[in-house]
This record gives C-alpha cells, sequence and structure tokens, in this order.
C-alpha cells in the first residue's frame, strides 16, 4: 500500500517489546535464542500491558477501514435467517437445535412429533449476558427422561456437564467439572452416563478456565450416577502410565457393551477395549465399594489403525477402519473369535469410506468423499453389497442421524451456494425416499448470481491439488480479481464445500474470488494424502498451498498484491509458513489461532497430541524437519535474503483469544513480538511499510461456542482490514 504506510497515516508505532536475550535453549547441540519467552506467561502484567497495547492498535487501524460498517451490517442482514441443525430421535421424542437467525447461541428444542409444536428444552442465551456460554455437548437418556448437557464459557475447552429433567424442564443438582474432550454416553438402564475428564488442575475453582496453559495429561472415564455428588463417580479407565493418551468410552446402541477408545495423539489410530454391562455381577454399581476399574477385554491392543464400531448383533461386531486400507474399509469380527476378521465392504480404488451408520434393520448408510464431493448410498449391512445410490449434489454431507430400529434418517447437506437441507429419507418403501424436512432459506441470497468449479493445480512435485473456485459469474479471467484463498492441510480433516454468509458478502460486494484448496496433511484422499502432508512432509502442505496461490495468479483470476491468504489452527501455521516462504506471492494473510512455536507447542494444553503430525524438538531428526518451517523461526527480511530490494512481507493479521486453550494465544503473540522486530523496529528505517498487527478477542477461545455477534464483529474487522490493504472498494 504505497510507500507512507497505513500505520504512519494513522499517526500508529507499534509498542516497544523487551527482548530478553538471556533465553536461549539448546536443542541438540543447537542454540535457538527465545527472546519473548516471557509472552508465555498469560497472568503477567507485562504481558497483559503488551496485549493491551497490540489490540489498541489493532482497533484503531480496524477503526480506519472504509469498508468495515458496510461489511457488518450486509453479514449482519444476511445472518439474520432460521438455522437448524440435523434433528434426533429418542424414545419418541424429536430433539434440534435452532437459531431464528441473530440469536447469540442456538436453542435447544424437542418435539413429540414433527408435525407439532415445538417446546424449548435449554436455551443457552439465559446462561450469560453476552451470550458466551454455549451448548458444547448434549445427550439424552435412553428413555428420553433426562437430557445431560456440558456447557463450555468463553470458547474454552473445558465443559461442565449438567442434568436436566426433560418432562418439567428442572434442573438437577448435578454438576461434574473438568470435563474436557468427551463424550457423554448413558446406559440404557438410565441410571447414569460415562464421560472423560482431567484430574481438576492445582489452582483449582480460583482459575479461570481456558486462559492457563498447563498441559492436559491423565485423562480419565468415569460413570456418573444421576442425582449423586461427582465425588462418587465411579473410575472406569485410567493408565497413569501412559499420561498423554486420551479415552472415549461409547455404550452400543443395544446397550450391551462398553466400548472404550484408546487415541495416542490425533492420528486415525485406536486401541479398542470393550467391557460387557450385562455381565457385571452387581453391575456399575458394585464397583462402587471396590476400588477396582471396569473389567475391559483388550480387541485391539495396539496402535496400528482407527477401528469406530459401526453396529453389533450381540458379540458380532462392524468396524470401519484403515487396517491396510488407506482409504477405509468395512470388517466384521466375533469376539468369541477375536483372531478372525472378514472384509464386509472393500476399500474402494479412489474414493474414501468417511462414514458408515447402520439403520432400519439390515441397511447400512454409507458415504464417501469422491474428489472432495460427499457420495452417499445404502448398502446392505449383512453383506456390504450397494442397493440404492442416494443421488446428491456436490457438496457436504455435515450430519446424519438415525438408529437400526428406525427407518427414518435425517440427512444434512451443504455445499458453497446451498445455505443448509435437511432431508427426511425413508427406508420403508422399495426406494429410499429423500424429501426436504428444512431448508435454510436466507432472503436476498440469490445463488444463481455466484458459481462454482472444481480445478485441479500442480503442486511443485506434480501432484494435483483439488481446489474450488467461487466467483461471481461470467467475470473475466484478467488478473484483476481480488482473491482469497483458504487452506488447513493437517490432521487428516478434510475441506469439503461450505456456505458462509461472509464469503458470499466478499464475493458480491467486494468482487472477491473465493478458493479453497484441497491440500496434502488432509483426508480428501485417505491415509496416504494425510501422511504426504505430515512430519519430515509437513512442506508438501506449503508447497501445495503456494501452488493454489500460484495457480489462480496464472490462470488469470488474480495477482500476487490482490490476493489474501487465511487459515485457522493448524491453517494458521500454514498461512504463516507461507508468508516467510513467499512473501512475495501474497497481498495479504490472515492467519487465526495458528501454531506458530514449533519447537515448544508441545509443552501447552493438548499440544503434546500433535506431535502425530508434527513430531517433537525433543527428537533430533524431528527437530531438524520443524526448525525448517516454524513461523516463529524462519523470519527473515526479504529485501535481504530475496532478490528484490523492495519486496517486504505482505500485511498481515494474526487473531487469537484469551480463552483458547486449544492453541493457546502465546504463540500468535510470540510470533507478532518478532515479525514486528525483525521486519520493522529494528531498523532505524525500514523497507516494511505493511502492517502487521494481531486482533486480540476477549472473552473467545479457538472457534467453537462462539456467539453470533462475536462472529459477524470478528468477520468484518478481519476482511475490512483485507479490503483496504487489496485496495479494493464497496461495489452496491
Ligand atoms: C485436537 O487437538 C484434539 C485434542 C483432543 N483429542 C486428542 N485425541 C482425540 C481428541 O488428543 O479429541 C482425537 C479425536 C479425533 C481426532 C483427533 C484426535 C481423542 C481420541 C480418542 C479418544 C478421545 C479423544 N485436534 C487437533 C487440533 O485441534 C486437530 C483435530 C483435533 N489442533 C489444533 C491441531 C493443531 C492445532
Amino acid at each position: 500500500m504505497g510507500s507512507l504506510s497505513v500505520l504512519e497515516d494513522l499517526h500508529l508505532q507499534y509498542p516497544p517489546v523487551r527482548r530478553d536475550d538471556s533465553v536461549v535453549d539448546d536443542y541438540h547441540g543447537v542454540r535457538i535464542p527465545d527472546p519473548y519467552r516471557w509472552l508465555e506467561d498469560p497472568d503477567a502484567d507485562e504481558v497483559k500491558d503488551f496485549v493491551e497495547k497490540q489490540a489498541t492498535l489493532t482497533e484503531v487501524l480496524i477503526q480506519s477501514c472504509e469498508t468495515r460498517e458496510k461489511l457488518k451490517n450486509q453479514i449482519l442482514a444476511l445472518f439474520d435467517h432460521p438455522r437448524y441443525d440435523t434433528p434426533s430421535k429418542q424414545a419418541d421424542k424429536y430433539f434440534y437445535s435452532h437459531n431464528t437467525g441473530l440469536q447469540a447461541q442456538s436453542i435447544l428444542y424437542m418435539l413429540d412429533d414433527l408435525e407439532g409444536k415445538p417446546e424449548v428444552l435449554l436455551d443457552p442465551n439465559s446462561l450469560s449476558k453476552d451470550g458466551t456460554v454455549a451448548l458444547s455437548i448434549s445427550s439424552v437418556s435412553e428413555d428420553a427422561k433426562f437430557l445431560a448437557y456440558g456447557l463450555s464459557s468463553s470458547g474454552s475447552d473445558w465443559v461442565t456437564i449438567k442434568v436436566m429433567r426433560i418432562e418439567d424442564k428442572i434442573a438437577e443438582p448435578d454438576s461434574l467439572s473438568w470435563v474436557k474432550f468427551s463424550s457423554i454416553s448413558w446406559t440404557h438402564d438410565n441410571k447414569g452416563f460415562f464421560y472423560s475428564r482431567y484430574p481438576a488442575p492445582k489452582e483449582g475453582e480460583q482459575l479461570d478456565a481456558g486462559t492457563e496453559t498447563n498441559i492436559n495429561v491423565n485423562h480419565e472415564v468415569y460413570y456418573h450416577f444421576l442425582g449423586t455428588d461427582q465425588s462418587q463417580d465411579i473410575l472406569c479407565w485410567k493408565d497413569p502410565e501412559h499420561p498423554k493418551w486420551s479415552f472415549s468410552a461409547e455404550v452400543t446402541e443395544d446397550g450391551k457393551y462398553l466400548l472404550l477408545s484408546i487415541g495416542e495423539g490425533c492420528d486415525p489410530v485406536n486401541k479398542l477395549y470393550y467391557c460387557d454391562l450385562s455381565a457385571l455381577p452387581e453391575g456399575l454399581g458394585g464397583l462402587r465399594e471396590r476400588d477396582d476399574m471396569l473389567p475391559f477385554v483388550k480387541l485391539v491392543d495396539n496402535f496400528d489403525a482407527l477401528y469406530e464400531a459401526v453396529s453389533n448383533d450381540g458379540c458380532q461386531f462392524t468396524f470401519r477402519t484403515n487396517k491396510d486400507a488407506p482409504r477405509y474399509k468395512l470388517v466384521r469380527v466375533d469376539l468369541r473369535e477375536p483372531s478372525v476378521w472378514t472384509d464386509v465392504l472393500q476399500e474402494g480404488e479412489k474414493d474414501v469410506l468417511e462414514s458408515a451408520k447402520a439403520v432400519n434393520g439390515n441397511q447400512l448408510l454409507v458415504s464417501y468423499l469422491s474428489d472432495c464431493k460427499y457420495v452417499l448410498q445404502i448398502r446392505d449391512l449383512e453383506t456390504g453389497l450397494l442397493q440404492h445410490p442416494i443421488p446428491l449434489d456436490i457438496g457436504t454431507i455435515y450430519g446424519i442421524s438415525g438408529k437400526r430400529k428406525d427407518h427414518e434418517v435425517f440427512i444434512s447437506f451443504t455445499s458453497f451456494l446451498t445455505p443448509g437441507i435437511i432431508y427426511r429419507c425413508n427406508l420403508a418403501t422399495e426406494v429410499p425416499e429423500m424429501k426436504i424436512f428444512r431448508e435454510i432459506v436466507i432472503s436476498g441470497f440469490d445463488r444463481t448470481e455466484f458459481q462454482v468449479n472444481q480445478v485441479f493445480a500442480p503442486s511443485k512435485d506434480g501432484t494435483k491439488i483439488p481446489m474450488f473456485i467461487m466467483c461471481k459469474k461470467n467475470i473475466v479471467l484478467d488478473g484483476s480479481h481480488p482473491s482469497l484463498l483458504y487452506g488447513y492441510g493437517g490432521f487428516n480433516i478434510s475441506i469439503t464445500p461450505s456456505f458462509s454468509v461472509s464469503r458470499i458478502v466478499l464475493t458480491r460486494h467486494l468482487g472477491v474470488v473465493f478458493s479453497t484448496a484441497n491440500i496434502r496433511g488432509g483426508g480428501e484422499y485417505g491415509e496416504e494424502w494425510h501422511k504426504a502432508g505430515s512430519l519430515s512432509k509437513k512442506q508438501n502442505c506449503f508447497d501445495d498451498f503456494i501452488a493454489a496461490a500460484e495457480y489462480l495468479v496464472s490462470a488469470g483470476y488474480t495477482q500476487p498484491q490482490k490476493l489474501c491468504i487465511e487459515g485457522g489452527s493448524n491453517g494458521g501455521l500454514l498461512v504463516a509458513a507461507c508468508v516467510n516462504q513467499r512473501p512475495d506471492l501474497f497481498g495479504c494473510a490472515l492467519a487465526h489461532v495458528g501454531v506458530m512455536d514449533m519447537l515448544r507447542f508441545h509443552k501447552f494444553t493438548i499440544g503434546h497430541a500433535w506431535t502425530s503430525d508434527y513430531g517433537c524438538s525433543d527428537k533430533e531428526e524431528e527437530f531438524q524437519w520443524l526448525i525448517k518451517y516454524s513461523p516463529l523461526h524462519n523470519v527473515k527480511r526479504p529485501w535481504e535474503h530475496f532478490g528484490g530490494q523492495t519486496c517486504q512481507y505482505p500485511p498481515i493479521m494474526l487473531l487469537t483469544a484469551d480463552h483458547d486453550d486449544r492453541v493457546v494465544p502465546l504463540h500468535s503473540l510470540k510470533l507478532l513480538a518478532t515479525m514486528q522486530y525483525v521486519l520493522c523496529t529494528s531498523l532505524e528505517s525500514s523497507p516494511q511499510t505493511n502492517p502487521i498487527v494481531a486482533r486480540i478477542d476477549r472473552n473467545a477461545g479457538h472457534g467453537a461456542g462462539r456467539p453470533t455477534q462475536k462472529l459477524i464483529d470478528e468477520a468484518a474487522d478481519r476482511y475490512s482490514f483485507m479490503a483496504k490493504m487489496l485496495g479494493i472498494s464497496w461495489m452496491n
């Protein structure tokens, strides 16, 4: 943006930040300074002061962005439409959540029959003034008499489980603390449920839960008896010899077994143990007096592959697995003969078996990912044979609910230009009937104004990277358009088509070409695609994203000065690493809640679980991978390292929040201080005039459970920054 920086125009200066040159670590003989180590303590006054000053600077800058109010108003207007999630049935009642449009949090409703009058079951909006208390999990008991639900405050991963009697909506006294990474699974006697938790932190109740950075270790599974104090809960499983493993306990649909899934990091692999609940001599209560854990039987006792239970007929279990099948398959085993596993549905040649649900007695509803698009089929549960393909538009299945005893299944669909359709699929008829149960309609949104295409961009090593490109219809490919490229690239997570109000506003009113790149590290083509973008091959993610950016330029969509990249979490790392590697290729960068310090991420909260994708600096070989791309350790002055004397970093906004206990804010804070120092403040006069700022939110976390107003405010802030930096103006 010209030679005079926006900051100078606004008479803004980066705050002076102390560097502590005494902090130097030795990694396998390599000395690595960490001058901003002090920024790791969120409770230190000096850190609070740093955050305050940076947040103020950014706020003043954003206030100068001409499109901010217009963006806010337009995004708000389009957000103001009724939304629903996938309904589920329990006993003879239906449960679903609904937002009229601008409510901070969706409300949980109950219906006696689908045409009946909905009853409010739980309104999270009544639980806080600013809408920052969110319903993060919920589970209805088998008899539909009780609702157990988890609340999270300010976006933290910590959950407090509460219980309500459904009949009169009266809160029970039950309250379970220090729950994290947990499901809620009721026993079919309706007496209580299983959940996972961590030991209470030493600071205990004093703590502003979610702001602490302590490592999460010693996950445990408990059973809670309704109406009792948490101190009475039965410890079902813990493993102090493996403090970093995580546990999840689920009761099978027939109520007979408890399945314990043991995870090591974030890889799609688990151990799988089971316990026959009907065989406990005195039920779960019998364990109270004894000091024993549940007597689990080890079905799979290694981390070779993932085993996800699909269904069981007595002791005959069907699993979805990636054992010798990187694109997943279905297998069957009899618990009485645990060494014999037979294939039920073989691995696809190209498509990934994403999910399988047993429904309507002996049928299976399966979904595949085929070149990043969902495919749906009805198959025979016994044989795996195809019965009916279910035609679908190009897009994403984001919810399926149904049970073996139901012939009715709810299926939720979304795409770039489809806000949401919930189908009610009737399997009782000869050919499955897909009826629209609910469609999310946005007045003022006309999908025919836009077009979406999928292209395949060649990466550095020739690998074809799928991309979706959404823009106004019939644009001229003359390189003149502003563009926004989004990616993630990690943890076997697939980025598939979905609807976003703010993207529609950007496309319509700022002429933005929006695209997503399905780079390696994700699960788009199964475990091979994931592995090709992790550990020693993490650089492939950045090469793929850079190739996607270059494609947008060479195909005539945009030019580097008009190209903004965006990503969150692992995608925040992606954006920051790409800026370090190719500062010349981008006109703006938005990095949300990113993992930026690749040498120390494993020391904070659940960071240790990410070594499955990243490796760990404690190991010499892995340290060598990490130091090469760690955003914090690769900030260099481009005018000294690249050909062009005038090359500088693009304008950058790092986004984080005080209660992000998934990727703690210190990652973004340390990178911010480093970038400002290396590129700007350490020089008398620096060629770096593009701003490098951080938007640091309060009472917010990694993203889940954010109230609608915060979503809108943040979108308006970051995209008005982008618009100003790309030099684009509003079109009515
Ligand atoms: C996590 O960090 C999730 C942390 C908690 N967690 C595990 N294992 C999971 C789990 O450590 O929820 C798991 C489940 C599914 C997929 C991956 C992990 C678990 C496994 C078995 C039993 C119970 C829990 N995640 C990553 C994240 O947030 C990506 C996806 C989940 N990141 C932030 C990665 C880098 C930045």
